[in-house]
Parts: C-alpha cells; structure tokens; sequence
C-alpha cells in the first residue's frame, strides 16, 4: 500500500450499498473476515427511481450498480473485483487458497454464482422484464427461481462432488465463494425458490451462518434495513 496517503485517504473506507443488495453484500462479509473497519453509507435501490441511477452515485459509479468502496484514495466497483483488491492488499485472513488449483476453483464457484445466477435477477433486469416486457409478479418470480434454482443445483453438484470441500466452499475457513453463497441463499429464500435438493449448500450456509463476520454482514442487520420489507 502506499506510504502517500493523505488524511480522507486514511478514513474509514466507505462502502456504498443497499442492505439487500447482494453484491455489496459479498463485500461486507469480505471486509467483516478481513477485520477491516468501515462505513456504510446506503444508496437506496428503489426510493425515488433508485438512488443508483442520481448524479451523485453515478459520478462514484457510471455503471449505476452497488457496491462501490472508497478505501486507499481509491474508488473500486464490482464485488469480486473489490474482494480481490482487499485480498492482495490486507492478505490474511486468506480468502483464496494458496494454490492455483484451488484458487481456479474458488473463483469459478464465486462466479457461478456472481456471473451466471446474480446478472439475469438484477433489480434492473427485473424491472426491464415488467416494465417493457409486462411480466406479472408471478411471471417475475418463475424467471427469477428458474435462474437461482438451475445455478444453485449445479454449486450443490460441483460442492458435493470435490473433496476440497470442507466446512466451508474450499477447506476449513471462510473464503470467496461462501462471501458469495450466502447472500444468494438469502434471495433465493426472498423470492420463494425452492431450496431443495442442496444439503451441501445449506449445511455450509449454517456453517457461516454462526460467525460474527457473517452476521454482521446480514442484510437485516444493515442500518438501512427496513423491517418487514
Ligand atoms: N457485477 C456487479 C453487480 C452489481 C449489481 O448488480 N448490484 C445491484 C444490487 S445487488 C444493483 O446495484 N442494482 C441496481 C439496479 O439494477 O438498478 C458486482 O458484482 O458488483
């Protein structure tokens, strides 16, 4: 890291988020494992056609999408693009194996989940689907349980087959691709997809489910977490 940094860059980094949100989700756990202290600040998805698509966020992230963390005097978007820079610059606790092997296979399960299942049930997906295409909520949710249904029955296949399983996705600690996991299985639920059929997923789920990192990522334990909603 650099030894230049000014005072605003030595804050607290600052995570910008939306207690749902399942991508800034992935960061907090990352950022809760690595003992990195930080502040939220909320970008409300919905309210007022989405926080996410003003001025101000948008100057953070043209992209218009969560999670974006100021850390270092720098501004970084994307999920695991951001749990990788917290990787190499804060290196333990480790998130990835020590292997490339293993590191291969993290990364392929993150993505499973963070590039295959997450992008076809964005907000903004969604909202395309009902405002342009004029699917009901019903319709809405099919499209959305046949995406996180499919790809989590594949993760269920590839964790249940690999004996680099352990108590988490890859061996006995914590790591990226549960950072991933565990958010997933929050909407899966939100949404009434079926969870059938992935004892190994919801086993590992349970598991991360007892450790304060985890816990304190939860969406519902998010300052801006709207009880009932
Ligand atoms: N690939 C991005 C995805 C980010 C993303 O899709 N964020 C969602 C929330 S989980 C979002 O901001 N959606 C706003 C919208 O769809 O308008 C990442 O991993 O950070």
């Amino acid at each position: 890291m650099s030894t230049n940094l000014t005072a605003a860059d030595r804050a607290l980094p600052r995570l910008h988020g939306y207690w749902r949100s399942s991508a800034a989700w992935r960061v907090r756990i990352a950022l809760n494992l690595k003992g990195v202290e930080w502040s939220a600040t909320p970008v409300h998805l919905v309210r007022g056609g989405g926080e996410q698509r003003q001025p101000a966020f948008l100057r953070l992230n043209p992209q218009g999408l969560v999670p974006a963390l100021e850390i270092d005097g720098l501004v970084l978007t994307q999920s695991l693009a951001i749990i990788e820079y917290l990787e190499e610059t804060r290196p333990a606790p480790a998130l990835l194996p020590p292997d490339p092997a293993g590191r291969a296979r993290v990364r392929s399960l993150a993505q499973l989940v963070a590039s295959d299942i997450h992008p076809l049930n964005n907000l903004r997906v969604l909202q395309q689907l009902e405002g342009r295409f004029g699917l009901d909520a019903a319709q809405r949710r099919d499209w959305y349980c046949h995406w996180v249904e499919e790809g989590l029955r594949a993760l269920e296949k590839r964790i249940a087959a690999a004996p680099e399983t352990g108590r988490f996705c890859h061996g006995d600690a914590p790591g990226l691709a549960d950072c991933c996991l565990v958010p997933q299985l929050y909407n899966a639920r939100r949404y009434g997809c079926s969870l059938e059929g992935l004892p190994e997923l919801l086993r590992i789920e349970a598991a991360c489910a007892v450790l304060p990192a985890f816990t304190a990522a939860a969406a519902d334990a998010q300052a801006d977490a709207v009880a009932g909603a």
